[in-house]
């Protein structure tokens, strides 16, 4: 076996507009994700978060699901629009939404995390020019102020932002995420005002009560060069600056990498930053997570009208999940592993990790989900390197607790522990909840020489 530490924090997370659905209910606004899977084409089979999982109306079912699991944390966000209204006033209903599913936790012995921002950003907002208005980061941090004092006591751990590369250049770079905008520019001045954002909020957040504590989740992965050439070699450091140390940096070290500013020297001239802005993204982190699903093989692709210029390749030989995404669980230890070496101490969570795959019921009525269990059994075995290595890893929370909207893919892929069949809403753990369940109650997984 290998064991975690007794105070590991074992978890599953989920995200509002991906699982609550009540999308038009109780006062909630609309969001950008509302806008672009109504935009014909944007998202896989016209699908949309208006019914989701139906989470909101199936609360208490959904907390029992995740009291069975004998997780110690559940990591959810809350939906911006659901709380602060068209009229920029505060949703009372929507507030309390949230507090049910604090209180619901509670009593069930489940330490609620709570995420700030999971990419449904308020319609209204987007129409004042979304991310790339500076006004956005301020509305941000009263919106974290609002939820902070109602849940204070409660909830001792806010994220801010959950992966805001992707926000940024997906949303506004290459358009495939709400709100759909194709404008570099816009990207990288986006990144920078999700960055202000976290800063505001959390000192908000702290001034209203200095015992909160206050993390961030990225999206990081290892970035390999295809070739030894110089010119592979490099495109790596420009996808790795882009997708992970523009962020690292500026949260960790308060400025931005001089490589990453000088890639984006056509698009931008970083005017943007205004005197104290560093000082307040850099400000230290209570905690720092990690979504992790995959490292990125980058190939040099001079042609591309995109400023890193890089492409991703996949490396021969590897399983994929039905993303398309490679299976290369040592990825996780090198990133971790990476983190304690470049940059400042922060205790690390692994705030997501799993993978989709195209599960279906059996005859019996069951979903066996192997590769799903092979792929968090190697990742935990990864995670565990990792502590061996001496990274001060705090816990891991597999995404996802539900199958659910999983964004410009629509309901087609499943990462979810639980499966939901969406004709009915009804929940069936699929075997990998069952494995989780006992590794959590074990405290660890087996040695990897026992699962080959
Ligand atoms: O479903 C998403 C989640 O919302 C953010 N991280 C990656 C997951 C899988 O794509």
């Amino acid at each position: 076996m290998l064991r975690f530490p007794p105070d590991f924090v074992w978890g599953t997370a989920t995200a509002a507009y991906q699982i609550e659905g009540a999308a038009q209910d109780d006062g909630r606004a609309a969001s950008i994700w509302d806008t672009f899977c109504a935009t014909p084409g944007k998202v896989r089979n016209g699908d949309s978060g208006l019914v989701a999982c139906d989470h909101y109306y199936r609360l208490d079912e959904d907390l029992d699901v995740i009291a069975r699991l004998g997780v110690g944390a559940y990591r959810f966000s809350v939906s911006w629009p659901r709380v602060v209204g068209d009229d920029g006033r505060v949703n009372q209903k929507g507030l309390d939404f949230y507090r049910r599913i604090v209180d619901g936790l509670h009593r069930r012995g489940v330490r609620p995390l709570v995420t700030l921002y999971h990419w449904d950003l308020p319609q209204r907002l987007e129409d004042r020019g979304g991310w790339t208005a500076r006004d956005t980061a301020a509305e941000f941090a009263d919106y974290a102020r609002v939820v902070h004092e109602a849940l204070a006591g409660e909830v001792e751990e806010f994220t801010t932002l959950n992966e805001p590369w992707v926000s940024a250049f997906m949303g506004y770079g290459n358009g495939m995420h709400a709100p759909g905008r194709t404008d570099q520019r816009a990207a990288v001045t986006a990144a920078h005002h999700l960055l202000l954002g976290h800063g505001l909020a959390a000192a908000a957040m702290r001034a209203a009560d200095p015992r909160t504590k206050v993390g961030v989740t990225l999206n990081l992965s290892p970035v390999v060069p295809f070739s030894d050439t110089d010119a592979d070699r490099d495109a790596a450091r420009r996808y790795d600056g882009q997708q992970n140390r523009l962020f690292l940096d500026a949260l960790l070290r308060g400025k931005y990498p001089a490589d990453v500013v000088e890639l984006f020297r056509d698009v931008t001239d970083f005017a943007f930053v205004r005197d104290g802005d560093m000082a307040l993204i850099g400000a230290p982190l209570d905690h720092l997570g990690i979504n992790y699903y995959r490292p990125n093989l980058v190939m040099d692709e001079p042609g591309s009208d995109d400023p890193v210029r890089a492409g991703v390749r996949m490396p021969p030989g590897v399983e994929v999940t039905s993303m398309g995404w490679p299976v290369q669980p040592e990825g996780l230890t090198d990133l971790l592993v990476r983190l304690r070496d470049d940059y400042q101490p922060v205790p690390l969570y692994v705030t997501e990790n799993g993978a989709a795959f195209d599960d279906v019921i059996g005859a019996d009525g069951e979903v066996d989900d192997q590769r799903r269990i092979a792929y968090l059994r190697g990742h935990l075995q990864a995670a565990h390197a990792a502590l061996r290595a001496g990274v001060d890893l705090r816990g891991y929370f597999v995404w996802s607790l539900l199958d659910n909207f999983e964004w410009a893919e629509g309901y087609a892929k499943r990462f979810g522990l639980v499966y939901v069949d969406y004709a009915t809403q009804r929940r069936i753990p699929k075997s990998s909840a069952r494995w989780y369940a006992g590794v959590i109650r074990d405290g660890g997984v087996e040695n990897a020489d026992e699962t080959r």
